[in-house]
């Protein structure tokens, strides 16, 4: 039987797992029969992968239990990140990465005939998250740990994530992502850590000794149970929790009373509806839609994550008096902001608080991150569904309102225009933003110019009543998966050139610069990108059929599609540029091949027909003997985090070209530049940092500004008529949109060319046309002079350090959470 020990040793200043090889050979050999009942080589690549899987887990989990036992001792401030989605992509691979022992894995399973890489690509991706919000959440996961700060997530365990993304004759088919099918080796079932979630039903008030009392009866109780899984922090001994809730009936057994009069129907109804609350992802990320479904989802998760930590709080604390002392929580977007009442629930009618006690403990606590100004992803939710699936919620969302709204007519006397646009309840709905800002101490954007817009656009008038608890809080990607993981031969090389202080300490990354005149290192910077490269090349024959140059520039677009992302943009510069080729083959162009990936929400038709486009326009082009090759189109199905991982430390050319002010932040963006690709990008959220960071030559900067876009909306005076007349280029390729160029249905692009010209092109399109080709041109200039690219590319590694998230998650700690922490080993 196989015992979890505790086994981190200090070698070399490095604290990691100590196993020798012999040792994990046997280790493997016995999990591996105990698992599954035969002899390694019988089994399958799969069950191989299992049983690393869980014989790493078996590595953790003394760990995992040790650091609870810790932050129950030490009493260290907890927090909590709630958030609807955790996009954690593979696991298997980050682990040994940062428990230390990949290298020694790697080399034992060899000895058993085993190759690691190929049976890590079979772990199916965790993907329970849309896009930039929910990988941002899971790259937090990591820099808390990884900084020993206790901080854990919290989330719900969705039984189908992100749905498949198939491409069938041009177009986006979708298909359930069924993650769980052969079971998940990290999570744990904490069947003793179950919660009661209540819906429906009314609320009867009392007095008990003079003071109100609140009963919630006729509720459906859901039952919610928890899996956590285990987030090992880099070479240091701490392991956090990744909580994520599953919903059940409360009982397993059917209702009996129901069945006794013979109500099977009923019975299985309810098995039915409350298995719903956890069995999918929302694949929107931008538009909401009021649907009560996902309101059930939010209180689901946000009520059991409440009650489980008010409980193992009074269990190892006690006093609910210094609560917030003790616990910070904080909520991703909008999503989980029933927090703020439920914890006030709790507070009043469980531990008897005063309102004002509770108040104060729950402003403490809550902490709001905004990720969008888009108006249409604005939750709000219709006041009678929100009461009679919450009554109790809602009456103390109720009370807020009140209390607050007192306060505005004091401080605003006869201003009810601002009065009813800065309510929690108005027009007949419950505004999440609103209760976010009200009910916590600080609330942040997540790039300086979004944090700017917030503050004077968007909720300017918030953010006069409270200015100091708005703060901007610059995203970050974990370079741990997004540079030592992904691009391992990157990694050698500034290890070798700089040390390895840069692991702890990204900003080291700044060191590189000094390399940056050696012939050797500009040779194997270039060296590292083709092998990345040809092993993205592989890829794309293996799943597209397309034979791509990989000494052609690799520009690459890939995240959702979205037309304020302007897919658009890059997909009519391609068409452009083909015209061009058409009508003179001979043109001295620098072979480029345009990879896209990306999927479209469901029921956003727009998007779908952008990928449609897309992979119209890639069909028309790479089979056309006139281009000779010179240009390819690949549009990649299927998008997700291991994807991304290929992708990312392959690219030349990053496309970050969304319309100025619309785009929060982007992560992408840092990901690309710490794996030395050349940015093309408007001013537009972290590109902004970006610019800042690598200088202007060191980037490639178009389009309108963020003052020009915001001075159109306000005053208009935007015609894409007017644009589109006075350009020859923009008339030939909106005219191939509808004239069976790329399709011979010629109505099947049309809903895209009349958002262009007859919508007049809400997000700027031809307006930044010219600017976009120039811009593209000068990539060309640039890339001719090999050694001067390979050097751009170095220093945008060097720079992009600070778009570490341990920078961002230390922000956070210090400057919103108020954590205890002791960065041990920085
Ligand atoms: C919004 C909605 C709206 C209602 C329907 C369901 C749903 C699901 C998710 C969201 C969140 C969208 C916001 C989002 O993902 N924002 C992105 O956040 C990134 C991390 O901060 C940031 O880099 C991106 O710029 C921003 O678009």
């Amino acid at each position: 039987m196989l015992i979890a020990i505790n086994r981190y040793k200090l070698l070399g200043g490095r604290c990691m797992l100590s196993i020798d090889k012999n040792s994990f050979k046997r280790d493997y050999n016995n999990k591996f029969v105990q698992l599954h009942g035969k002899e390694l080589k019988e089994g399958s690549n799969q069950q191989k992968y299992e049983a690393l899987g869980s014989l790493v887990r078996d590595y953790v989990i003394s760990t995992w239990m040790e650091t609870n036992n810790k932050y129950n001792q030490t009493g260290e401030k907890q927090v909590y990140y709630f958030s609807m989605e955790f996009l954690l992509g593979r696991l298997l691979g980050d682990c040994l990465l940062n428990l230390g022992i990949r290298d020694i894995c790697k080399e034992a399973l060899s000895e058993l005939g085993i190759n690691l890489e190929e049976i890590e690509n079979l772990e199916h991706d965790q993907g329970l998250g849309n896009g930039g919000l929910g990988r941002l959440a899971a790259c937090f996961l990591d820099s808390m740990a990884s900084l020993n700060i206790p901080g854990h997530g919290c989330g719900i365990r969705y039984k189908y994530g992100f749905f498949e993304q198939k491409i069938v004759d041009s177009q986006q088919v979708e298909a359930s992502d069924n993650w769980l099918r052969e079971g998940n080796v990290w999570e744990i079932k904490k069947q003793d850590k179950c919660e009661i979630v209540k819906f429906g039903g009314s609320v009867i008030s009392g007095e008990v000794d003079g003071k109100l009392t609140f009963t919630h009866v006729n509720y459906e109780p859901v039952l919610a149970v928890p899996y956590d899984t285990p987030i090992v922090g880099y070479e240091n001994e701490v392991v956090n929790t990744l909580r994520l809730w599953s919903a059940e009936p409360v009982s397993n057994e059917f209702d009996f009373s129901s069945f006794s009069r013979g109500d099977f129907i009923k019975a299985i109804s309810y098995k039915n509806s409350v298995e719903a609350i956890s069995l999918v992802l929302y694949p929107e990320d931008s538009f909401y839609e009021g649907k009560m479904l996902r309101l059930k989802q939010q209180y689901f998760f946000v009520s059991a994550g409440i009650q489980s930590i008010v409980r193992h709080f009074k269990k190892h604390n006690g006093n609910i008096a210094i609560f917030d002392e003790k616990i910070a929580i904080h909520i991703n977007d909008t999503h989980p902001t029933l927090a703020i009442p439920e914890l006030m629930r709790i507070l009043l009618d469980e531990e008897g608080l005063s309102w004002e006690t509770a108040w104060r403990i729950t402003q403490n606590t809550i902490s709001y991150t905004n990720h969008t100004i888009l108006a249409e992803a604005l939750e709000k939710w219709p006041v009678d569904m929100f009461k009679n699936l919450l009554p109790r919620i809602y009456m103390i969302v109720e009370e807020i309102n009140r209390r607050y709204c007192e306060e505005l007519w004091n401080k605003y006397v006869g201003q009810w225009d601002k009065i009813a646009r800065m309510a929690i309840i108005s027009d007949g709905y419950v505004k999440m933003a609103n209760l976010a800002i009200v009910g916590s101490h600080s609330v942040n954007g997540v790039a300086k110019l979004h944090t700017e817009i917030l503050k004077k656009r968007e909720m300017s008038d918030f953010y006069y009543l409270y200015p100091s608890k708005f703060n901007n809080k610059t995203n970050g990607i974990t370079h741990r998966r997004w540079l030592l993981k992904s691009n391992p031969k990157l990694t050698s090389l500034l290890k070798e050139t700089i040390g390895d202080s840069f692991i702890k300490h990204p900003t080291d990354l700044e060191n590189f610069k000094n390399h940056l005149d050696d012939p050797n290192v500009i040779n194997r910077l270039g060296e590292i990108k083709k092998y990345n490269k040809e092993n993205l090349a592989k890829e794309i024959y293996k799943s597209n059929g397309i034979l791509v140059d990989t000494n052609s520039i690799f520009d690459v677009q890939v995240k959702r599609i979205h037309a304020y992302k302007r897919q658009t943009l890059n997909c009519l510069r391609i068409m452009e540029l083909y015209n061009n080729l058409l009508e003179n083959p001979n043109l001295d162009i620098i072979p480029r091949t345009f990879i896209f990936a990306g999927k479209a929400a469901p029921g956003y038709y727009l998007a779908k027909n952008i990928i449609e486009l897309i992979c119209r326009v890639a069909k028309t082009i790479n089979n056309d003997k006139r281009v000779n090759d010179k240009i390819k189109v690949v549009m990649l199905e299927n998008y997700n985090v291991s994807l991304a991982e290929d992708i990312i430390p392959a690219t030349d050319l990053s496309e970050q070209i969304s319309t100025t002010t619309k785009e929060a932040s982007g992560t992408s963006n840092m990901k690309f530049m710490m794996n030395g690709a050349i940015t093309i990008a408007t001013l537009d959220g972290a590109n902004i940092e970006i610019k800042d960071e690598v200088g202007e030559d060191n980037i490639i900067i178009f389009g309108l500004n963020a003052e020009e876009v915001l001075n159109y909306h306000k005053n208009g005076g935007y015609s894409a008529w007017d644009i589109w007349n006075k350009d020859k280029r923009l008339q030939r390729v909106t005219d191939d949109l509808i004239n069976g160029k790329y399709c011979s249905d010629i109505d099947r692009f049309r809903s895209i060319y009349e958002n262009l010209l007859t919508y007049n092109d809400e997000f700027f399109v031809l307006k930044d046309f010219d600017s976009y080709l120039k811009a593209q041109e000068r990539v060309n200039q640039l890339y001719i002079d090999k050694n001067k690219w390979q050097k751009m590319c170095g220093i945008n590694i060097a720079h992009s350090g600070i778009f570490s998230s341990d920078r961002t998650i230390k922000e956070y700690a210090t400057g919103i959470w108020g954590s205890t922490v002791i960065y041990k080993n920085l």
